[in-house]
């Protein structure tokens, strides 16, 4: 098999590049290492930033998420028993997110793909990238249990944390940025209508809660537990009434109840490698960098990155040049370490470290009641959530 970009991974990052390629005149190949009900099954982001939504209605994928996705203008932070709503319009000229899930972004672009665009081969591992420092890069995979080779004149790695393509950047070129936090998320889903209009961002000396949406009948929500926690210690009544408790509020307020459909733990990294591109390989969203979920980065993080290294393979294509690939790893690295100041603030401002002293606390609150009665640091908070200009 031979294509101009080989692709590895067909979650969002790959995906979407997949799709600019394909309206660009590009062609490509996506090999996906899960079948395809795994990849539009796995639950996991809700938030679209404004350049998020803006890229996926640029190349045709927005038509159902304009018609289903929830506009949100703001988030609530809960502290002290008491909400603090963040307006996010008055405070950035006018932006604000979408809620539409990950899986939903997912199933769009693999039917537009399987419609309209080159291969997609589910059940696709690739094992190794060759050839990164020469003209004529090969991805080795495994397909329909035989060993495969696919040429490329590029190779994008989009396959995530737990990928491969990142082991081609030779050992004594890479540079890893990381830190580790003492705590995970209990996420669930629950067929019940959201307690609220807009997300809470909950501290509490019980630790965090984020109460999040998927449509106006399904609710996600989230408890800070501890590392190595099992799920399945966690009953459903324990888990409404730990939300309960961190939750509450002096005034009317009340958390809705109802049948929880999934449950699930997962750990808080920040963790960067550096640089982007090696040669004829390029990497792509958490195949280069992973920030905890707090500040609701990580999609959108992978989705600015493809929509800059499309843009640089359109003008290589149609001028030669390498100028603007060249540039790629420091163009996203700057938003990237942006988003990952930004998802350890909103961490380590909201959650409790189990090692935390009552000093730790204090400052905390301190920081929360700033960002409630100052425009300036709520101006911060606004414009990091909504999302710089991609570019
Ligand atoms: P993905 O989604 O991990 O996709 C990588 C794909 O590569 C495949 N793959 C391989 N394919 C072929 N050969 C191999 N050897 C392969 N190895 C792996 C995998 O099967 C997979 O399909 O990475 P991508 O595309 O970079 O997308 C990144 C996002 O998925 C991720 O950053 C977000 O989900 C993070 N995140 C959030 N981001 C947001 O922007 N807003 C949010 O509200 C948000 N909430 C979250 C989140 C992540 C969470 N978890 C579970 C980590 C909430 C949670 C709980
Ligand atoms: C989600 O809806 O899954 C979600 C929302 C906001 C976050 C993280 C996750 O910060």
């Amino acid at each position: 098999m031979r294509t101009t970009v080989g692709i590895i991974g067909g979650g969002p990052a790959g995906l979407l590049l997949a799709r600019l390629l394909d309206r660009a005149g590009i062609d490509s190949v996506v090999l996906e290492h899960r079948d395809r009900a795994y990849v539009e099954e796995r639950q996991r982001a809700g938030i679209l930033e404004q350049g998020t939504v803006d890229a996926l209605r640029a190349c045709g994928a927005g038509e159902r998420m304009d018609r289903e996705g929830l506009v949100h203008h703001g988030i609530e932070l809960r502290f002290d028993r008491r909400g603090h709503r963040i307006d996010f319009p008055s405070l950035t000229g006018g932006r604000s997110v979408m809620v539409y899930a990950q899986t939903e972004v997912v199933k769009d672009l693999i039917a537009l793909r399987l419609a309209e665009g080159g291969p997609l081969l589910f059940e696709a591992e690739a094992v190794a990238v060759e050839g990164a420092e020469g003209d004529n890069p090969v991805i080795r995979f495994t397909h329909e249990g035989r060993e495969r080779t696919l040429s490329c004149d590029i190779v994008v790695g989009c396959d995530g944390f737990h990928g491969v393509a990142r082991e081609a950047l030779p050992e004594a070129e890479r540079r890893v940025y990381e830190r580790v936090y003492p705590y995970s998320w209990l996420g669930i889903l629950a067929d019940v209508p959201p307690s609220c209009e807009e997300l809470i961002y909950a501290h509490s000396p019980r630790g965090f809660a984020l109460h999040s949406m998927r449509t106006p009948t399904v609710s996600r929500l989230y408890l800070q537990v501890p590392n190595g926690t099992d799920p399945d210690d966690w009953s459903d009544e324990r888990i409404w009434d730990e939300l309960d408790a961190r939750f509450a509020v002096d005034g009317d307020w009340r958390l809705e109840r109802g049948p929880i459909t999934q449950k699930s733990v997962t750990p808080m990294r920040s963790w960067v490698t550096e640089p982007m591109r090696h040669g004829r390989l390029f990497l792509a969203g958490d195949a280069a960098h992973i920030v905890p979920p707090t500040g609701a980065k990580g999609l959108n993080l992978a989705v600015s990155d493809v929509v800059v290294l499309a843009k640089a393979l359109e003008h290589w294509r149609a001028t030669g040049s390498e100028d603007l690939l060249d540039a790629y790893s420091d163009t996203c690295l700057r938003r990237v370490w942006r988003a990952e100041h930004f998802s350890y603030f909103m961490t380590t401002a909201l959650h409790t470290d189990p090692d935390q002293s009552p000093f730790d606390g204090k400052l905390q609150l301190s920081q929360l009641h700033r960002i409630a009665d100052s425009t300036a640091a709520a101006t911060e908070l606004a414009e990091n959530y909504t999302g710089l200009p991609i570019g």
